[in-house]
C-alpha cells in the first residue's frame, strides 16, 4: 500500500541514515537520494497511518495554481501554514509598533508568557489581513514563492513565463515531448527568499494515454512535510491529467536530503506500529478548468485513518 511505501522510507532512514546537523539546530537522521512510486489507479495517496489534513494541502495547491502569493486567500480557508513568513515581514517593518517580536518562532516555544503575546499579535495580524485590503496587499504578499514561479516566472529581461499553462499546452499538443518541465528553482531569486523551494522541479511523461509526474524535492522533512508533499503532487497530477484528457498514472517522488528530525523519532515509531487502511479516492466535481477550480470542487471519498500525531516543527 501507499503507507508501506512511506513506512519503508522511514525504516530505511532509521537503519541507514546518518546523524547530521542542520540549519535549524535540531539535528536529523538523514540519507541522500530516495525514490517512491505511487500508482494512482490504486487510490489517492493520503496516508492512513496518521491523519493528513487534505483541506490544507488542497487549498495551498489551488493557491499555487492561481499564481496567488498573498496569504489572504489561505486565511479565508483558515489555512495557517504560510502565516509566519508574512508575519515576519510585518513585525520587521517600520510601521509595526507592537511588542518586540524578534526571533518569535524560537521564543514562542521556549517562553510561555511570550507565546501568549505572540499568539495575540498573530491573531491581530491575521484579522487585519482579512479585513484591510491595503494592509493585505502590503504585508500579506510573500513575493517569490511557488505561485509566482509556476505562473509568472520573471526572466532577466523582465518578460513573464506561465510555466504551468505552457506545460499543459505542451502535454496536449506534443505528448511525446521530453521537455514537460516546471521549475520553482530560480537561482537569481534564491538569495531574497525566506525558504528556497523544497519541491523544486517537476516533469510530466505521457505514454499510452496515461500521464505520470516526477518531482525532485531537494529537502524532505519525512515525518511532517513529506506526507503533505505526496498528496499535494498526486492531486496536481490528477488535475493536469483531467485537464489534458489523460488517465493519471504514477506519481514518482524523488528526494534529495531525506531526513527525520531527532525530536520526531517517538512520533515516527508510533506511526510505524500502526496498521494501514485502504487508501481513499479523490473526486473532482463539475467541469471547471484546473485554473478555475475551487476547494469545494474536491471530494475525498472513504478516508479512514488513525489519529493525527503531533510533532514540533523545525523553523
Ligand atoms: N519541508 C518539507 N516540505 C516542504 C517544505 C519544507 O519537507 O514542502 F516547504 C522541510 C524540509 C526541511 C525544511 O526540513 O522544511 C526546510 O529547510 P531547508 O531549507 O534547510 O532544507
Amino acid at each position: 500500500t501507499f503507507d508501506d511505501t512511506y513506512h519503508d522510507l522511514m525504516r530505511k532512514i532509521k537503519s541507514e541514515g546518518s546523524y547530521k546537523d542542520d540549519r535549524t539546530g535540531t539535528g536529523t537522521y538523514s540519507l541522500f537520494g530516495h525514490q517512491m512510486r505511487f500508482d494512482l489507479k490504486e487510490g489517492f495517496p493520503l496516508l492512513t497511518t496518521k491523519k493528513v489534513l487534505f483541506k490544507m494541502l488542497a487549498t495551498e495547491l489551488i493557491w499555487f495554481i492561481r499564481g496567488d502569493t498573498n496569504i489572504r486567500f489561505l486565511l479565508q480557508y483558515n489555512n495557517n501554514i504560510w502565516n509566519e513568513w508574512a508575519f515576519k515581514n510585518w513585525v520587521e517593518s517600520a510601521e509595526y509598533e507592537g511588542p518586540d517580536m524578534t526571533d518569535f518562532g524560537r521564543r514562542a516555544l521556549e517562553d510561555a508568557s511570550f507565546n501568549e503575546t505572540y499568539k495575540k499579535e498573530m491573531t491581530r495580524f491575521k484579522n487585519k489581513i482579512l479585513e484591510d485590503d491595503a494592509f493585505a496587499e502590503k504585508y500579506g504578499d510573500l513575493g517569490n514563492v511557488y505561485g509566482k514561479q509556476w505562473r509568472h516566472w520573471q526572466g532577466p529581461d523582465g518578460s513573464f513565463t506561465d510555466q504551468l499553462k505552457n506545460v499543459v499546452e505542451s502535454i496536449k499538443k506534443n505528448p511525446d515531448s521530453r521537455r514537460h518541465i516546471v521549475t520553482a528553482w530560480n537561482p537569481a531569486e534564491i538569495d531574497g527568499m525566506a525558504l528556497p523551494p523544497c519541491h523544486a522541479f517537476f516533469q510530466f511523461y505521457v505514454n499510452d494515454g496515461k500521464l505520470s509526474l516526477q518531482l525532485y524535492q531537494r529537502s524532505g522533512d519525512v515525518f511532517l512535510g513529506v506526507p503533505f508533499n505526496i498528496a499535494s503532487y498526486a492531486l496536481l497530477l490528477e488535475l493536469v491529467a483531467r485537464e489534458c484528457g489523460l488517465e493519471a498514472h504514477e506519481f514518482i517522488h524523488t528526494l534529495g536530503d531525506a531526513h527525520i528530525y531527532t525530536n520526531h523519532m517517538d512520533a515516527v515509531n508510533e506511526q510505524l506500529a500502526r496498521e494501514s487502511f485502504s487508501p481513499p479516492k479523490i473526486k473532482i466535481k463539475g467541469n471547471r478548468s484546473m485554473f478555475e477550480l475551487e476547494y469545494e470542487d474536491f471530494e475525498v471519498i472513504d478516508y479512514e485513518s488513525h489519529p493525527y500525531i503531533k510533532a514540533p516543527i523545525a523553523v
